[in-house]
C-alpha cells in the first residue's frame, strides 16, 4: 500500500485482475495451417463492409507474437487472461473433422500463460462462426445447438485441468442485434424474423453447451452478457415505456431466459408479427444452472419515445453534459455500480465478473520519448474500476475485472480506426508500447486496489 493510502479500494482476497481480447480482432493468419473461413473472413472481404477496407487477415499478427503478447501480459502484472478460440481454426468445417495445428495454437498459449501464472479464461465463441456453418444457416438452423456443444468438447477435453474458468458466447445481443437485424457485423443480415430464432438458437447453444460441459469438463462455466442499463429521459409514461422497451430488446432478452424467467413481454411489443413463441423445453435447456457470469460494460442509454425508430421505437438522448470516447458512448460510471447491483439481485446473487470494460480515444500515432499518454483513458480505467468496488461494497460478488483490451486491436466493422488497447500496437512495425493506462493498470494490480485510493 503507498504511503496516503487508505486501504479503502483495496479489493478482496482472490479479486482477478486481467485484460481480455478475442480470436478475429487480433490473430490474424485466420487461414493458416488448415483453418477454414470465418464469416468474419467473408464479411471483412466484402466490399463496402468495412471502415477503410480493414480486415483481420494481419491484426496484430497475435497468431505468430502469441509468446511476446504472453511477456508483456507478465510485464503488465496480469494475473488473468481472458481470450477466445477461433472455432474454424480448431474445427475448419465447424463440424466433424479437428485440425490440430489449429488446436496446437490454443494448446501452446494455454501452457505459456500457465507457465508465467497467468489464468486462462477461455471463451469459446466471439463472433468467428466457421463460414462452412453459415452456409447450413448458421445460427438460424436449429442444429447449430449441437454443432456447439460437440465444438464445446472439443476444448473442454483438450483443456482439462489447465482451463478451469469456461465462458460459452460472448455478447448474445450483438451477434443478433448486429449480425441478423441490423446487419452492421456479419452475416450482415437484415430481419427481425431471423433476429428472433438466431436470439433463441444462440440461447439454446449455451445452454447444451453447459450441459455437455458437465458431463465431460472440469471447472466453471458461463456466459458473457452485454449489458447496457437503461435510464429514463423523462417520468413522461411514454419515455418509460420506451425505456422498458430499450432495457428488454438489449437486456433482458438475453438475461431473463437464462434465469428460468422466459422473454420479457415487452418483446413481443418490439417485434410484433416477428415474435415468436417456442416450446418449453427449449427453455429449459436454456435456463441450464451455470456457476458465473460474464458483464461486458462500457456505456449506459438514456432512452425516449420514438414512434420511428425500429423496431424498438426508442431512441437514446445524447447526454450532453459527460463526456463521450470516440465511438461516441457517454462516461457515465455509476451506472456500471447500478448495473452489477441490478445483475446481482436478477441473477440470485451469482458469481460475477467485469468481462470487458474499456474505452476508445485519439491516442497519439506513435510513441514519444517511449510513452503514449491516454489521460481519457486512464480517467475511465480509474473511474470505472472505483465504481467496481463501490458494487462489492453493496455485497455484489465480484470475482474480476478484465480490460478490454489488452491490445488496440480490429474494432470489427470500424477496423482499427478505433482503439481500445491498454497497449498501444503500430500496424506497420507491429511493435507493442504499453500506454499510460497500461502502466498505471500495471500497478493498481500491484496494490490490489489500493493505489486507487490516491487517484
Ligand atoms: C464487444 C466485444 C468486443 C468489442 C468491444 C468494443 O463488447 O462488442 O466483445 O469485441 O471490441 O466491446 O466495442
Amino acid at each position: 500500500m503507498t504511503a496516503d493510502s487508505t486501504g479503502k479500494y483495496r479489493f478482496p482476497d482472490g479479486f482477478l485482475w486481467g485484460a481480455a481480447t478475442a480470436a478475429y480482432q487480433i490473430e490474424g493468419s485466420s487461414m493458416a495451417d488448415g483453418a477454414g473461413a470465418s464469416i468474419w473472413d467473408r464479411f471483412s472481404h466484402t466490399p463496402g463492409k468495412m471502415v477503410n477496407g480493414d480486415t483481420g487477415d494481419v491484426a496484430c499478427d497475435h497468431y505468430n507474437r502469441w509468446q511476446e503478447d504472453i511477456d508483456l501480459m507478465a510485464r503488465l502484472n496480469l494475473q488473468a487472461y481472458r481470450f477466445s478460440v477461433s472455432w474454424s481454426r480448431v474445427i475448419p468445417e465447424g463440424r466433424g473433422a479437428i485440425n490440430p495445428k489449429g488446436l496446437d495454437f490454443y494448446d501452446k498459449l494455454v501452457d505459456g500463460l500457465l507457465e508465467e501464472g497467468i489464468e486462462p479464461l477461455c471463451t469459446l465463441y466471439h463472433w468467428d462462426l466457421p463460414a462452412a456453418l453459415d452456409d447450413r444457416g448458421g445460427w438460424l438452423n436449429p442444429d447449430i445447438a449441437d454443432w456447439f456443444a460437440d465444438y464445446g468438447q472439443v476444448l473442454f477435453e483438450k483443456f482439462k485441468g489447465r482451463v478451469k474458468t469456461w465462458g460459452t458466447i460472448n455478447e448474445p445481443w450483438v451477434i443478433v442485434d448486429g449480425g441478423y437485424l441490423h446487419g452492421a457485423l456479419a452475416p450482415g443480415h437484415n430481419s427481425a424474423f431471423e433476429a428472433m430464432i438466431a436470439g433463441h438458437n444462440v440461447l439454446r447453444a449455451h445452454g447444451a453447451a453447459v450441459r455437455r460441459f458437465r458431463k465431460v469438463g472440469e471447472g466453471q462455466i458461463g456466459i458473457v452478457l452485454n449489458i447496457e442499463p437503461k435510464y429514463p429521459a423523462s417520468d413522461r409514461p411514454e419515455d418509460e415505456a420506451a425505456r422498458r422497451r430499450a432495457d428488454a430488446q438489449m437486456n433482458r432478452w438475453f438475461l431473463d431466459p437464462l434465469m428460468g424467467r422466459g422473454y420479457p413481454a415487452e418483446l413481443r411489443e418490439v417485434y410484433g408479427e416477428a415474435y415468436q413463441d417456442f416450446p418449453q423445453e427449449d427453455f429449459d435447456l436454456i435456463a441450464t444452472p451455470t456457476d458465473w457470469m460474464g458483464l461486458n460494460w462500457y456505456t449506459r442509454a438514456v432512452p425516449e419515445n420514438a414512434p420511428d425508430a425500429w423496431p424498438t421505437r426508442s431512441r437514446p438522448v445524447k447526454q450532453t453534459q459527460h463526456a463521450h470516447t470516440e465511438t461516441g458512448w457517454e462516461v457515465y460510471p455509476p451506472a456500471l455500480t447500478d448495473t452489477l447491483v441490478w445483475m446481482h439481485e436478477q441473477t440470485n446473487s451469482l458469481p460475477l465478473m467485469i468481462t470487458e470494460n474499456g474505452s476508445a480515444w485519439y491516442d497519439p500515432p506513435h510513441a514519444i520519448d517511449g510513452r503514449i499518454h491516454d489521460p481519457m483513458r486512464v480517467d475511465y480505467l480509474k473511474n470505472h474500476l472505483k465504481a467496481a468496488h463501490d458494487a462489492i461494497g453493496k455485497g455484489v460478488d465480484l470475482r474480476g475485472y478484465m480490460a478490454w483490451s489488452l491490445l488496440d486491436n480490429l474494432e470489427w466493422s470500424l477496423g482499427f480506426s478505433k482503439r481500445f488497447g491498454i497497449v498501444h500496437v503500430n500496424y506497420v512495425t507491429q511493435e507493442r508500447t504499453p500506454k499510460d493506462s497500461g502502466l498505471l493498470y500495471a500497478e493498481i494490480i500491484k496494490s490490489h486496489g489500493a493505489l486507487l485510493d490516491t487517484l
